[in-house]
């Protein structure tokens, strides 16, 4: 019998795929279609000291290849979330989940922490730093003096488990910079990636969505490689104690495979999730089993960071 069973940590999770945070997650009826799906668990859309409408319409937009959004961290305010999660986590045989949390500044990103610091959340947390959507608000992990000083912040008061989003990187050097920069700190996680920030989708004479004109977040099959080298590099570089998620370009078991392969514990999937519906969790999760049993693996463990190179 093979089994997608995964941990983060200490938490357990029957299939380690999942949302990204962003897609089916704005309200608690689009929380609770993905956690009574086949999904492993959820992650809450990104929430912000105090309700935010998010940029103009239209701010999404499926492509042949992905998707583009500008939506502009639209969300319900962190409490919305804070109380759904702290609501299941009392219910019987609940899945364990994700909060996703970001503050407009560092003040009210740390007003935001001490206050899931001091509820009765005993789950995980995601810490946004790569909006890409946000006019005037640069993506937070592209400034790593900024991340260090967040970080390093975060941790004197934080003691909770705690993992960050992170935007792409594309250079060696920066995943060497990023990556000893995260290893000073206990986290419990890094999710590589967010989308491709400020990509350009023109169709006949015309950009795709409203905001930045045009400028978006790029997801979907685009950003798979560049995803799957993000993993890589940073299951390579991170102490073990700190695992990683994959996100990007996964519409198919075989590229959730090659997320693991390249060193996830966990997939999230948010581009093709828009377009199919939280059914896509048990359509990938049989397409993964099957791949996994025609290879004689198991567990994600049999093959998880297992990727060969050329000789
Ligand atoms: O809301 C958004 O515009 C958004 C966010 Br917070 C994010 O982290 N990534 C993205 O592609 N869009």
């Amino acid at each position: 019998m093979v089994s997608t069973r995964t941990t983060i940590g200490s938490f357990q999770f029957d299939n380690c795929l999942m949302n990204a945070a962003g897609v089916y997650c704005m309200t608690r009826e689009e929380l609770a279609a993905i956690d009574q799906s086949a999904a492993g668990s959820f992650v809450t859309k990104t929430g912000t000291l105090k309700e935010r409408p998010g940029n103009p319409e239209p701010r999404y937009a499926d492509t042949a290849l992905g998707s583009i959004n500008s939506m502009g961290l639209p969300n319900l305010g962190y409490h919305y979330y804070l109380d759904y999660v702290m609501e299941l986590q009392d219910r019987p045989k609940s899945k364990n989940h994700f909060l996703s949390l970001v503050g407009m500044s560092p003040e009210e990103t740390h007003t935001i922490l001490k206050s899931v610091e001091a509820s009765d959340y005993k789950g995980l947390v995601e810490l946004n730093l790569s909006c890409p959507n946000v006019p005037g608000k640069p993506q937070i992990a592209y400034d790593f003096e900024t991340t260090d000083q967040i970080l390093s912040e975060v941790f004197s008061y934080f003691t909770k488990p705690l993992g960050i989003k992170l935007p792409p990187y594309f250079d060696i050097v920066h995943f060497d910079q990023a990556a000893a920069i995260f290893n000073k700190y206990p986290l419990a996680f890094v999710n590589c990636v967010n989308s491709i920030g400020n990509g350009l989708v023109v169709e006949d004479e015309t950009v795709l969505i409203k905001p930045k004109n045009g400028f978006g977040g790029i997801g979907g099959d685009y950003i798979k490689p560049t995803a799957l080298a993000n993993v890589h590099a940073f299951y390579k570089r991170l102490n073990p104690s700190i695992q990683i998620i994959g996100t990007g370009g996964v519409k198919t078991g075989r590229d959730a495979f090659e997320h693991i392969l390249c060193g996830a514990s966990m997939v999230q999937i948010g581009t093709a999730l828009h377009q199919e519906g939280p059914q896509i969790f048990e359509r990938i999760t049989k397409e993964l089993e099957e791949i996994m049993t025609e290879k004689g693996y198991e567990s994600l463990e049999d093959f998880r960071g297992k990727l060969n190179y050329k000789a």
